[in-house]
């Protein structure tokens, strides 16, 4: 397969300084080559420019800090995975999870006019947060009300009118939600496998389900925030919580997908390397998206 790189270096959304240096750690563990070593064609198209926070007005506008440049951030990464061939897979790297607003916006509208694109949301929490729901006013808490067309109209207008169905878009890994976003999602048509579905029916039984759910979408997009897995496996994320996916559980998450052929594009973000040790946490990473890549044991 023809691969594409792009970096989103941002930590605007985030509540703590680091993911910014996400792209470089990733880099550093090898992602590139690691993914050639599988057999494809690797292309790193480099960063998109995003400012640091130490230049931009931090001012909360509707309880939303950094709103403006996360906004440009978030467009130009939509633009830039938008303009891909359509043949292309693009592995995208934050930064923050807001990145994603961008990413999943581009991979949607990739070739010209919206496809049906289904969302495999892997993750400790729901980011399904609205403005007025958010206890933080972090964006990176929010990418998935905003991608289905809630909230900031700015932010949910990045695909110009498109936004993603609910249900459309399946999450693994759930451990924590804010009060308010649980009640937001209750009824809102998301599919989402808590820890608790996780040690009940197994990650085979899940990920059945999940791809028998998302059959009738055209595009595949997954988006693995690193603190869906256990502290103890990716130490180098800003909002750890306890009890989260095992190794082998990440694994074979993302080798059930690869053998589905169904996957069409790759988010890799919130890793942070201030918080991590010795980069373990890139490392376990880019293990992952090699998994989703077709690497095999035997
Ligand atoms: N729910 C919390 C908030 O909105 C924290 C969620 C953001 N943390 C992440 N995203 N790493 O998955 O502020
Ligand atoms: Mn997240
Ligand atoms: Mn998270
Ligand atoms: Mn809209």
């Amino acid at each position: 397969m023809d691969l594409s790189i792009l970096g989103i270096p941002m930590d605007l959304g985030a509540g703590r300084r680091g993911v910014d240096m996400g792209p470089s750690a990733l880099r550093n563990a090898h992602l590139a080559g690691t993914l050639r070593g599988l057999g494809h064609t690797v292309t790193d198209l480099g960063d998109v420019e995003v400012p640091l926070p130490e230049t931009v007005d931090k001012h909360a506008e509707g309880g939303l800090i950094f709103l403006d440049p996360i906004i440009a951030a978030c467009r130009s990464a939509a633009e830039r995975v938008a303009a891909l061939p359509e043949g292309t897979f693009p592995v995208t790297l934050g930064g923050d999870h807001s990145v994603s607003m961008g990413t999943v916006t581009g991979n949607a509208l990739r070739g010209g006019s919206p496809r049906r694109t289904g969302l495999i949301w892997v993750d400790a929490h729901t980011d399904y947060n609205t403005p007025r729901s958010s206890p933080s006013g972090n964006i990176h808490g929010m990418p998935v009300a905003h991608l289905t067309g809630l909230g900031d109209p700015q932010l949910s207008g990045l695909g110009g009118g498109w936004h993603l169905q609910p249900e459309d878009i399946v999450m693994i890994g759930i451990r924590s939600v804010d009060a308010h976003e649980r009640e937001l999602l209750r009824g809102a048509g998301i599919k989402a496998y808590t820890m608790k579905d996780v040690d009940q029916l197994g990650i085979t039984r899940i990920m059945d389900e999940t791809l028998e759910r998302l059959s009738g979408t055209e595009r595949l997009h997954v988006s693995f925030d690193a603190d869906a897995l256990d502290p103890s496996v990716a130490p180098g994320v800003g909002t750890p919580v306890p009890g989260g996916l095992t190794y082998r559980e990440g694994h074979l998450l993302m080798e059930l997908l690869s053998e589905s052929g169904r996957v069409t594009s790759l988010d890799i973000v919130e890793v942070n390397p201030v918080l991590d040790t010795r980069n373990q946490t890139a490392e376990v990473m880019v293990g992952m998206a090699a998994s989703l890549l077709g690497q095999r044991i035997l």
